[in-house]
């Protein structure tokens, strides 16, 4: 059997310019031969997708802990594809993963423990890299506060409760330089990890968290 691909988790705020980023990093591990795709939670064209897409876009009102379950549901039901993707050799970039999940909603005042059960069991990622970016150069960012949650004390408040959740599978960009040095630290990162999973062949392992 191919070695299977690897799990990279791509997360931060709003506006650390993850999706560019997660874009390019697809975009430079194909060129280099590595089969890859890109994945982002929440996929808002599942049906479950187009409920939490109108309750972001503020057409909707939902119940705090519905919307978490919501989320969730949405990781739920791509995992046995992304399970085959990378036991097929596909190494996936995930844009935003379960740690948004708990950190969003945390913050918003849910119990942290509360939120962090309905992701027990996920695949649990090779290596999460955390796009790092002061408040005040995200908002400047265009297109901040087009969306619930886009407020600059909530996002304060999101990245306090991110930091909760990091383990040593966490490796932090500075997200405030230019696109080309976040890039160029992100490979860096990545390559790293791919030689160190060349000689240390992983398991796919489901326990996000125990
Ligand atoms: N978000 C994202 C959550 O609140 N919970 C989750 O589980 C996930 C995956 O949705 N503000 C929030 C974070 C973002 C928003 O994500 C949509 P994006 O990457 O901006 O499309
Ligand atoms: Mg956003």
């Amino acid at each position: 059997m191919a070695q299977r691909g690897l799990l990279i988790v791509i997360e931060g705020c709003d506006r650390s310019g993850k999706s560019t980023q997660c874009d390019n990093l697809v975009k430079r591990l194909q060129v280099n031969g590595v089969d890859s795709e890109l994945v982002k939670f929440p996929d808002r064209t599942t049906q479950t997708g187009k409920m939490i897409d109108s309750y972001l876009q503020q057409k909707s009102e939902l119940d705090d802990h519905a919307i978490h379950l919501l989320f969730s549901a949405n990781r739920w039901e791509a995992m046995k594809t992304l399970e085959e993707k990378l036991n097929s050799g596909k190494t996936l970039i995930v844009d935003r993963y379960a740690f948004s999940g708990v950190a969003f909603s945390s913050a918003k005042g849910l119990d942290l423990e509360w939120c962090r059960n309905p992701d027990i069991g996920l695949l649990t990622p090779d290596i999460v890299l955390f796009l790092d970016l002061p408040i005040d150069e995200a908002e400047n960012r265009g297109g901040f506060g087009d969306e619930r949650y886009e407020k600059r004390e909530l996002q304060m408040k999101v990245r306090d409760e991110f930091m909760k959740l990091k383990d040593d599978t966490w490796k932090f960009i500075d997200a405030y330089q230019s696109k080309e040095s976040v890039e160029k630290d992100i490979w860096e990162t990545i390559e790293t990890a791919r030689k160190h999973f060349e000689d240390n062949t992983q398991e796919l392992t489901f326990s996000l968290w125990k």
